[in-house]
């Protein structure tokens, strides 16, 4: 007999949160949504109709403490993730947060610290990436030792339309910070030095940011750059590539096939980052719910969405300053 349907209840129905309603709803072996929150009611109403009508909450507390809902996904405004998380920590309830699990270090050292005070795994942030297959095979070759001890990473992060509001800042904490976790992830180690450059849009607004990159320094002494292109004007790309002491590996953007026609060859790039990582949101939001069926966490933990934001305060400190800056995060706790 298989186990209960675990009940999700979901904060925030926007774009990335509908993706993960529709997903857990149709896509998800074991899971259910039974309750919705979004401070557009509107749209936490729709959602909630879509989700075989799922109750739907005027406040996330509300939501985190309804005894019907077993675990909350968290795919709300960036800066409202640390107060959910916490919350959802101290009702001791599992939790997927979307990234960043915050947006300052101090704040998310606040949920680390929530979820070392109850000695226990609850969180798992939403770093795709590492369920994209792409970024495993390239991770399973780097780690088989086939290019020996790696000497450079680099990342190129390409998005097809410029968002006029977006600062360095929010670059760096809402779309860097994929690459700042690809990057330790890949390594397997810490980033303790970062510098950060970019182009503005115009010099009226010189932390307005359309291009940005990023050197790092790992603790080994191997080097990184990660880019960020906000405006290609041609689609979404996300590509990784390491340097080892004897070769060299690369991912794949996305594998569509070549095309010869017509006198050219050619290649289709994905639109959007829901359409290049649909496989890996739903590989991620499976792997959350069986863990979850186990009572186990798996995934990317707090210690990564803490350890990002570290990465992520020497970037802003390093555009505040125009220097290098390192990073200054606290010890290791034996839980992770
Ligand atoms: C967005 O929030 C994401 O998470 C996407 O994966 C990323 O590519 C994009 O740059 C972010 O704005």
């Amino acid at each position: 007999m298989g186990r209960e349907a675990i009940n999700v209840g979901l904060i925030g129905t926007g774009m990335i949160g509908s993706l993960h309603a529709e997903n857990l709803l149709r896509r998800t072996r074991g899971a259910t949504v039974v309750a919705v929150m979004d401070i557009d009611h509107e749209r936490a109403n729709a959602v909630a109709a879509a989700c075989d009508g799922a109750r739907v909450h005027a406040d996330a507390g509300d939501l985190i403490s309804d005894p019907a809902v077993d675990a909350i996904l968290i795919a709300s405004t960036d800066r409202t993730h640390a107060e959910f998380a916490i919350a959802c920590i101290k009702a001791g309830k599992p939790v997927l947060c979307e990234k960043p699990l915050a947006t300052t270090m101090a704040d998310a050292e606040r949920v680390l610290r929530a979820e070392l005070a109850a000695g226990r795994r609850l969180v798992q942030v939403g770093f795709m990436r590492e369920y994209d297959q792409a970024h495993r095979d390239l991770y399973d070759l780097l780690h088989g030792g086939v290019i020996g001890a790696a000497l450079k990473f680099r990342s190129v992060h390409i998005n097809p339309r410029f968002i006029r509001e977006l600062t360095i800042d929010s670059v760096i904490t809402n779309s860097l910070i994929h690459d700042i976790h690809s990057a330790r992830w890949i390594m397997g180690e810490e980033i303790c030095s970062a510098y950060v450059q970019w182009v503005s849009v115009d010099p009226a607004h010189p932390r307005s940011a359309r291009l940005a990159d990023i050197q790092v320094i790992f603790d080994s002494g191997a080097i990184g750059s990660l880019e960020y292109n906000g405006d290609s004007g041609y689609g979404y790309e996300v590509t990784v590539e390491v340097t080892g002491e004897t070769g060299n590996v690369e991912s794949a953007s996305h594998p569509s096939p070549s095309l010869r026609q017509a006198g050219t060859a050619s290649r289709a790039i994905t639109s959007n980052w829901p359409q290049r990582f649909g496989q890996a949101y739903l590989d991620e939001v499976q792997a959350w719910i069986d863990a979850i069926g186990r009572k186990d966490a798996t995934g990317p933990s707090a210690w990564d969405g803490y350890m990002s934001l570290v990465v992520a305060d020497a970037c802003i400190r390093s555009a505040e300053t125009r220097q290098p800056q390192t990073t200054h995060p606290i010890e290791k706790p034996s839980l992770y």
